[in-house]
């Protein structure tokens, strides 16, 4: 997969060389390519943003050095156009979902930005060209898109075949669809079998898979319940139950 992220800030994305999309990176399943916008500025203060038709606080996206940068990272590619997904509060929340279905494509152009927003002809433009997604990643708000591109990117990078060691662990992760969908992870634990005067659930120990099964079930319901009680109303209890049998 090739992603490419467009920023005012390239060292916010340093991070992308590090763990696990790192890793991914250094063994050729990913090829991140970060960009500077300011290098498709043409004055001297490279200048990105101005004030905003219509007034109000805050400062736009220049359109300029946005089409510019898209344009020549578009032309770079095989003649096949990226999908581009543009962080914004504004946009359509980001789930284990959409991560399923990023995860399937060969090319992400992200396009992270500062102040208020992007100049909304740039995303009418390439929404023409391109498969073009506005995604929030919460419903809080960020100075940036760049954090929301190391959630996205990190979500996308591990459901890669090859990407993560085992490619059961994220058959039942949170939110992943499948028999558990809907439900949040149980809790876990490992060696010592005590530590500070708490011990390890008996039914961990007892080695019956099919008590194990139902164990992490019940647990997961239990939190999903407290945390998350809106999810409880997409769990489906039959396949719960038949996995049970499966076991
Ligand atoms: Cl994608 N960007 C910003 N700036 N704030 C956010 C967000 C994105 N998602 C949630 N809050």
């Amino acid at each position: 997969m090739r992603l490419d992220v467009v920023t005012i800030f390239p060292e916010y994305l340093a991070p992308l060389n590090v763990s696990l999309v790192g890793k991914a990176a250094a063994r050729g399943q990913l090829d991140v390519r970060i960009h500077d916008l300011r290098s498709w500025t043409h004055d001297r203060h490279n200048t990105v943003d101005d004030t905003p038709y219509g007034g109000g606080p805050g400062m736009v996206m220049k359109p300029e050095p946005w089409g510019e940068a898209l344009d020549e990272i578009i032309a770079s590619g095989d003649g096949d156009a990226p999908v581009i997904v543009v962080p914004t509060p504004s946009g359509r929340p980001f789930t284990q979902e959409l991560a399923v279905e990023l995860s399937a494509k060969p090319w992400l152009v992200f396009t992270p930005a500062r102040y208020e927003g992007i100049d909304r002809r740039v995303i009418e433009e390439y929404a023409d060209r391109c498969d073009l997604r506005e995604v929030s990643v919460g419903d809080y708000v960020l100075a940036g898109g760049e954090a929301p591109v190391l959630v996205m990117v990190e979500a996308i990078a591990r459901l890669l075949p090859g990407v993560l060691g085992n490619a059961a662990s994220h058959q039942d992760d949170s939110f992943a669809p499948g028999p558990m969908a809907n439900l949040l992870e149980g809790p876990v634990y490992t060696k010592p079998p005590e530590w500070r005067g708490r011990g390890i659930p008996e039914v961990l120990l007892s080695g019956h898979h099919g008590k194990i099964a139902r164990w992490r079930r019940d647990e997961a319901f239990r939190r999903t319940t407290a945390n998350r009680p809106e999810l409880i109303e997409g769990a489906d209890p039959a396949a719960y139950d038949k996995k049970d049998r499966e076991i």
